[in-house]
């Protein structure tokens, strides 16, 4: 049986390596150095997990094993990964961004010449605009890995691209940009030039070390609280025009198909949502008593101002503790103290950001777009804790 809070596999402890005795692994020398350093073998859980709905590697994505992650950073080796071509294995001094089109210096950039200039290091969620996209009509996802592992945290650091935005001489009528990708999919994305002055960043370091291959080695654009698919990775051209430039991923998708069979197209900006990831689906509580609720809440639109949390199914609400700082277009942790009587209980979060949007239910979501949306999925997630302790995903 796995633990439900380590990735460990629970095995008896054997009587004789308990203290007062000493146990073989202190009568030894232990293992020596490594230069990498490596989970500990015991955490085999704690991976990505791929989705079963891709028929492809090539163009798939994996889930963050969020209930086993605490605080709210993702380590590197398990930041969600979504592939529409591969992970292209590109060499620094091969990679190149060139910035055209409406400016007045087109410019071709080196990755020395990028890490020149001056750099900001931020805490930001990335979340794929699908994540939670099973969950639109019944409950689908197992554990929250599947439901919402779409989503990521990282401290990225970069360059502020408006600096050089300002070196290139961006033409004041150039009202979007074209960024695209150095994969087999050259991905590409229409973007407002306004958000590129306002924070996005040129990153290249994701905690502290160079980005992984497949968060955009060497370089991606970092649009904070926008979706994912926007955060091109493998950076290699930013194209200045007055117009969108209507690519295939943002008109044959990543658009919203609505009620009235109409398109709503350039959601840009990740709404608010939460999930509880302490109990989750899949776990199973082993008593009744005291248990800590705790779960990640986060917007697009800035910082989380409050998380409330039903044990009720959303009869009565409980305003949770907000782990601090709480940073804007960051994941936020949220804890609440819990008595489980030992009851069949059903457990939800809502959060609030600070421009008093508050998260929707499913039914809400489903009243205000209908059936035919797949993405922007942000309602509210029920997980039930039956009397024996076994916690699954419901609609409640
Ligand atoms: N060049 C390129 N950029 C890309 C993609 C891609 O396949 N190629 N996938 C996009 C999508 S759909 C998402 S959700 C994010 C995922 O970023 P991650 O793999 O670092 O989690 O990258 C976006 N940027
Ligand atoms: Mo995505």
């Amino acid at each position: 049986m796995l633990n439900n809070r380590g990735g460990w596999e629970e095995q008896p402890p054997n009587p004789a390596d308990l203290p007062p005795n000493v146990p073989p692994w202190m009568q030894e020398q232990g293992r020596p150095l490594t230069p990498y350093g490596h989970p500990s073998p015991y955490e085999k859980a704690v991976v990505r997990v791929p989705t079963n709905l891709t028929p492809t590697e090539l163009s798939s994505w994996n889930f963050t094993p969020l209930q086993y992650l605490q605080g709210t950073v993702t380590p590197n080796g398990l930041h969600f990964e979504r592939l529409h071509a591969g992970v292209p294995d590109i060499h620094p001094s091969q990679h190149r961004l060139l910035i055209e089109g409406m400016v007045k210096r087109p410019i071709v950039l080196t990755m020395d010449d990028l890490m020149r200039y001056p750099s900001v290091s931020r805490f930001h969620f990335l979340e794929c605009s699908g994540n939670t996209l099973t969950e639109w009509r019944k409950p689908v996802g197992k554990n929250v890995q599947y439901t919402h592992g779409l989503l990521s945290c990282a401290e990225w650091t970069g360059v502020p691209l408006a600096a050089i935005l300002d070196e290139v001489g961006v033409d004041p009528k150039a009202t979007w940009a074209l960024a695209e990708g150095a994969d087999a999919a050259a991905m590409d994305r229409s973007i407002p030039v306004q958000k590129l002055w306002e924070d996005a960043i040129l990153a290249y370091a994701q905690n502290g070390e160079m980005l992984r291959p497949s968060q955009g080695y060497p370089l991606r654009l970092l649009l904070p609280g926008y979706e994912g698919n926007m955060n091109i990775k493998w950076l290699r051209r930013l194209k200045f025009g007055s117009a969108p430039f209507e690519t295939y991923e943002e008109t044959a998708y990543y658009t919203e198909l609505m009620k009235n069979g109409k398109a709503r197209q350039f959601n840009f900006i990740m709404e608010a949502k939460s999930v509880i990831t302490y109990p989750s689906g899949d776990m199973k509580l082993q008593q009744p008593g005291y248990h800590q609720i705790s779960g990640l809440a986060w917007s697009g639109n800035g910082r989380i101002s409050r998380v409330d949390v039903s044990t009720d199914a959303g009869r009565t609400w409980r305003q949770a503790v907000l782990q601090g700082p709480v940073q804007s277009r960051c994941l936020t942790r949220f804890r609440l103290d819990w008595q489980w009587s030992g009851a069949p209980a059903t457990l939800q979060s809502r959060c609030v950001d600070e421009t008093g949007y508050v998260q929707p239910t499913i039914d809400q979501l489903v009243a205000a777009r209908g059936y035919n949306s797949v993405y922007h999925m942000n309602g509210i997630q029920s997980w039930k804790v039956a009397a024996n302790g076994e916690v699954s995903n419901v609609h409640a």
